[in-house]
């Protein structure tokens, strides 16, 4: 699936307006960013000046994945989200939500490849390489064929989600695809994508990183290509229930008191302590994640972590 998407649009606070966002919701969403990005609330306003400048032109690309990722963005709670966070990154054509196809779709995404001013790319999904990337097609060219057509061509890559980023479970054991993330299937070609894994990731994380290229932020990354604003700390660092940890109190069941008062949920497999996230702070929704709703952390922000991390309920 392919996304292609209109040429570097300008907003107004009127527009938003129209569309029902109102600049109390809005300058809420814009501290949440901020705050995620680990600037504080101050640095709100200059959030809210970078999602409503010129719009970057994006192509988005799906290749091997769910489609969580988007579905993470598009169920948002908040009503307005979804169109803020797509409105961002001047996204006119998503093929999950768009009515057009076929070579309208193939000539949208050359436009925008084509965009004097340049693009951005964001991958969603692995790349099966196997086979010279026979396994995945999508308008007759390889996935494979793809990415390396149009990824060389962008000022800057996002892999959203643990696919696009490091194979996810597609690159499971025993990967007869041979998928893999965005930097391993172009390593030759030396593309350094900003990775946002996570399956699904936290669309605020995604927000975050345009925010921070729009505002000429430099974007730290660790070792595997994760922003360090989002992924710096465990997700064990910023758990709720770590007190219980540092207690040795740890939930016996799901259906136990202990869960049920918030007591850690190592015992039950939570793999918290080896996975770089921040989901404790950022919530999805802005409401919840998944320790804080009674379930342990799968480590899905972590390379390899179908492999890696499982059995995902015994520690
Ligand atoms: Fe992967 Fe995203 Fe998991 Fe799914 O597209 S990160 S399988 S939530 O959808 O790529
Ligand atoms: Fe750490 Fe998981 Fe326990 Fe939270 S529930 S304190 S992340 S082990
Ligand atoms: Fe994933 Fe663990 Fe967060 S499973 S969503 S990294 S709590």
């Amino acid at each position: 699936m392919r996304i292609a998407i209109g040429l570097g649009k300008e907003r107004s606070e009127k527009d938003m307006e129209d569309r029902g966002i109102n600049r109390r919701d809005f300058m809420k969403f814009c501290t949440a960013v901020a705050v995620t990005m680990g600037l504080g609330p101050a640095f709100a306003p200059e959030v809210a000046r970078a999602l409503t400048g010129k719009r970057p032109s994006v192509v988005y690309l799906h290749e091997a994945e769910c489609t969580g990722c988007s579905e993470a963005v598009l169920r948002a709670a908040n009503p307005f989200l979804d169109e803020l966070i797509l409105d961002t990154i001047s996204l006119d054509y998503h093929e999950t939500i768009m009515a057009a196809a076929g070579d309208a779709a193939e000539e949208a995404l050359n436009a925008a490849v084509n965009n004097p001013d340049g693009f951005i790319c964001v991958v969603e999904g692995a790349i099966p390489t196997a086979d010279n990337g026979d396994y995945g097609y999508i308008s007759g060219h390889t996935m494979l064929s793809t990415v390396r057509r149009i990824i060389p061509k962008a000022k800057l890559t996002v892999c959203m989600g643990t696919c696009s980023a490091y194979g996810g479970v597609q690159a499971a054991k025993p990967n007869p695809t041979k998928a893999k993330g965005v930097a391993d299937a172009l390593a030759d070609l030396g593309i350094k994508p900003v990775n946002i894994p996570g399956c699904p990731p936290n669309p605020l994380n995604l927000v975050g990183t345009l925010v921070a290229y729009l505002t000429g932020k430099k974007i730290e990354l660790d070792e595997y290509g994760r922003p360090l604003m989002f992924f710096g700390k465990t997700v064990h660092e910023l758990c709720e229930r770590k007190k219980h940890f540092d207690k040795g109190e740890f939930a016996p069941s799901f259906n136990s008191e202990e869960a049920r008062k918030g007591w850690c949920l190592y015992d039950l497999g939570c793999k918290g302590p080896g996975t770089y996230n921040n989901c404790p702070k950022a919530l999805f929704n802005q409401t919840n994640w998944p320790v804080g709703a009674g379930h342990p952390c799968i480590g899905c922000s972590e390379p390899s972590f179908w492999d890696d991390m499982t059995p995902f309920y015994e520690n």
